[in-house]
């Protein structure tokens, strides 16, 4: 997703912005660019390329200043092109004496996030003599802090904010004032960053992306706006009750952001590095467990879980998929009435609030825009209790939830995530014993065989990892298909279509998910030869089931792949392929069966070469809604 990185110093910072835009590459981009004040007025550098292309772009124009603004940008608003490319430059109304063309702008700005007011802001500033040089909504906001620039840089963009509906975090400079950055937040992520020298003051949307510049960093909050200038700082918010902006202050945090730029080592992309590197992060996630307690999430956690008499999780994507796990868990274990709801969907529709209600919100970045924005939805229908289960502890989620797990996978770098979906189901699966607990579900004897399971899963998935080579030859067979079909029962359901999302994210093969038993109501009539049939056949109470549904599947020449436990009686047959897990693991057995999917996906798109750790139209770290 976009990423922004800003700066003012003495010293020549476009080498620290490109660094930092370099630091957010990984999320996925489609275009770049950076813009500096330098010789009395702006100029900038954009690409459709990568950031290298960007630095090569901006040293042969000899782009060099203390002042200046950079971003990578995923479209929304318009096609990634050059001209839509971000800085975006305002250039006064037609015929005014700041009319004077894209070449040399007056006002220069980045935007992260959706300004849904756009098409009126846009007529509006046309009739003030605008000009349009993009199709995005971002343009308007260059425009509108024109329109309101009077010599004052900081007033001209607090009287545009209130003027935007939607989601932004920005940056922007002017032609006249060479030493100042004035950047805002309202949904979406951004940091300001204290300079350690040179008078410097950085904003980024990401810590992350000042990593080896400053460890000192100021989460803003929402409708923060701060003004950089050399050696000093200052943050300010709207006051509702006097309308006007009043300064604020926010703590200064160390934060020991890593650089992003971890090694491939022996891999030849981030994914499959990630997929093995599972065992480590869910060790390192359950390593503090001594025991189970509420205390695990977070002080005050035994309070909030004797209080609640239901959860409601929330989340996207993959993530969406750990939570569905995990209500299997949560009815089955702890006894407790569990829903979960796609983000986007939740906060948009009527829902019935109970105020007895564990809201449990899951994101690997915690900054995914949809769910943060539910989340708050939840609270202000009167949902009070929030916790969420997320890898990255300085997050906005973690920020604005009451308690949190964090779980300790590392960055990931892959967009397709796989480490960090297994170490949110160990944090949901902790959570489920947590709460068994608090009611009076949980013997010690089976929190003592939970927790035994637990310490024995790094081990277990890496015996599911010794399965690669088995999973290479499969693959080689899906690569020339274009559709396939996921199949699981129960608690393995939302694991098949886990499997679906990561097939079709990186190896564009149209995939589909559905509950074994579902098979006879509709998407048997997609079953031929032609259609590989993944089945996910656990050794639980639904086994035999399943063998039906199989049964349906090869009666009509279906080809069938199945991961089977190793207890199961299920033999290699024409038209019926298997490839043998280790024995059934129980409650657990999803983190392993997941594993070979991702390795079936990974493998299959290697086979037909796509770009697998960016791929096409994704980005990582959703950060507009
Ligand atoms: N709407 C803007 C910015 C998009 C964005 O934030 N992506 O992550 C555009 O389309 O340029």
């Amino acid at each position: 997703m976009c990423g922004i990185v800003g700066a003012v110093s003495q010293r020549n910072i476009v080498p620290i912005l490109l660094e930092g835009l370099k630091r957010l590459e990984y999320r996925g981009y489609d275009s770049c660019g950076v813009a500096v004040h330098q010789g009395g007025g702006l100029k900038r550098a954009r690409s459709t390329s990568r950031v290298a292309e960007l630095q090569a772009q901006a040293d042969q124009d000899g782009i060099a200043s203390g002042t200046g603004i950079a971003h990578t940008r995923w479209a929304t608003h318009g096609a990634p092109a050059v001209h839509n490319a971000h800085p975006h430059f305002s250039a006064g109304p037609a015929g005014s004496a700041e009319a004077v063309g894209q070449s040399v702008g007056r006002v220069a700005l980045v935007h992260n996030g959706i300004i849904e007011n756009h098409d009126e802001l846009r007529a509006e500033l046309k009739a003030r003599g605008y000009q349009f040089a993009s199709q995005t909504d971002t343009e308007v906001i260059a425009h509108l802090v024109d329109h309101y620039y009077n010599g004052d840089l900081l007033e001209a963009v607090q009287q545009a904010l209130p003027r935007l509906k939607g989601a932004y975090a920005v940056a922007v400079f002017c032609r006249d004032e060479p030493h100042r950055v004035v950047a805002a937040r309202e949904g979406s992520p951004l940091v300001l960053g204290v300079g350690e020298g040179h008078g410097e003051n950085f904003v980024a949307s990401d810590a992350m992306a000042l990593a080896g510049v400053t460890d000192q960093i100021v989460y803003l909050e929402e409708g923060d706006v701060v003004d950089l200038q050399l050696g000093r700082y200052w943050i300010s918010r709207l006051d509702a009750q006097t309308g006007r902006y009043a300064a604020v202050q926010r703590p200064v945090k160390t934060v020991h952001a890593h650089s992003g730029a971890a090694e491939l080592g022996p891999y030849r992309h981030y994914m499959q590095k990630e997929i093995f590197e599972q065992p480590t992060a869910i060790a390192n996630t359950l390593e503090a467990i001594t025991g189970i307690s509420p205390e695990l999430f977070g002080d005050g956690a035994y309070r909030v879980f004797k209080d609640v008499d239901k959860v409601l999780i929330l989340a996207c994507g993959t993530s969406y998929y750990s939570g569905s796990t995990a209500k299997y868990w949560l009815e089955s274990i702890a006894r407790i009435p569990t829903s979960v709801e796609i983000a986007s969907e939740y906060r948009y529709r009527d829902s019935v609030p109970d105020p007895k209600t564990l809201v449990v919100t899951i994101s690997q970045s915690g900054e995914t825009a949809d769910t943060i924005a539910a989340l708050k939805h939840a609270r202000a229908q009167g949902m009070p209790h929030t916790l969420t289960i997320c890898n990255v502890a300085t997050s906005a989620m973690v920020r604005e939830c009451e308690l949190a797990y964090i779980t300790r996978a590392g960055a990931e770098i892959g967009v397709a995530s796989t480490k960090a979906f297994t170490t949110q189901l160990v944090g949901l699966f902790l959570l489920t014993l947590a709460l068994a607990q608090t009611r009076g579900q949980l013997s010690e004897a089976d929190e003592a065989q939970h927790l035994k399971d637990l310490r024995h899963l790094p081990v277990a998935v890496q015996a599911v990892l010794a399965l690669e080579p088995q999973v290479i030859a499969w693959s080689e067979e899906f690569a020339r298909k274009e559709n396939a079909l996921f199949l699981g029962r129960g608690l393995h359901y939302p694991i098949a279509l886990e499997g679906a999302l990561k097939l079709k994210e990186i190896s564009y093969i149209h995939a589909e998910a559905y509950p074994a038993g579902e098979l006879k109501h509709g998407p048997l009539a997609l079953v031929t030869a032609e259609m590989p049939v993944v089945t996910v056949a656990p050794n639980d109470a639904l086994l035999e089931k399943l063998k039906s549904n199989m049964q349906e599947v090869r009666a009509r020449g279906g080809q069938l792949y199945v991961f089977a436990d190793g207890d199961t009686a299920i033999e290699s047959e024409p038209g019926l392929h298997v490839i043998r897990m280790p024995e059934h693991y129980g409650a657990l057995s999803p983190i392993l069966h997941v594993v070979p999917l991702q390795l079936l996906a990974y493998h299959t798109a290697c086979a037909r070469g796509t770009d697998v750790d960016k791929p096409r139209n994704l980005a990582k770290s959703v950060t507009v809604e």
